[in-house]
């Protein structure tokens, strides 16, 4: 079995500055993931193969990331029963990004999409590994891990500013 639990697909490689942060997080908590670009409405027939195929090849979680008319993650998330996080991004043409939001955002009842934060690629690939973690006692643990040093972190602050 495949060691990738994560996908990671955006609709085209201008969307990879934002989404590479999903990878980053990935990386650094050790969940394997692949990444590629695949586009609802560029290639229409491999957003359809790469989600009929996802489960197959091992993949728990898909985070779809997509600017402009953002319709990649919906599209995926009808096309599989894998959870699906969608990253709306920020695309140069954007109407300040709320196009992307919105068209991600507001799925119809039975297809949902866990929507993050415009450009919130970072918390796209947390919830992956949090999905991944609830049923992996390593990545959950390393998950918790991840809690405490965020909580160090402030308390330090805290204590600094506090002084
Ligand atoms: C969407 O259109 C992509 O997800 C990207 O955010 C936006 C612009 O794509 P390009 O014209 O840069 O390829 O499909």
């Amino acid at each position: 079995m495949s060691d990738i639990k994560v996908g990671i697909i955006m609709g085209s490689q201008s969307d990879l500055p934002v989404m590479a942060e999903a990878a980053k997080f990935l990386e650094e908590i050790e969940v394997g993931y692949e990444l590629t670009i695949v586009s609802a409405h560029r290639t229409p027939d491999r957003m359809i193969d790469y989600a009929g195929k996802a489960r197959e090849k091992g993949i728990k979680v898909i985070i779809a990331g997509a600017g402009g008319a953002a319709h990649l993650p919906g599209m995926v998330a009808s096309l599989t029963t894998l959870p699906v996080i969608g990253v709306p991004v920020k695309s140069s043409n954007s109407i300040d990004g709320w196009d992307s939001i919105l068209s991600i955002l507001q799925m119809p009842s039975g297809i949902p999409v866990a929507t993050v934060a415009l450009n919130g690629a970072k918390n796209a690939g947390i919830l992956a590994a949090s999905i991944v973690g609830a049923f992996d006692e390593t990545v959950g643990n390393r998950m918790e891990a991840f809690k405490r040093s965020m909580k160090a972190k402030v308390e330090d602050s805290a204590e600094e500013v506090e002084q």
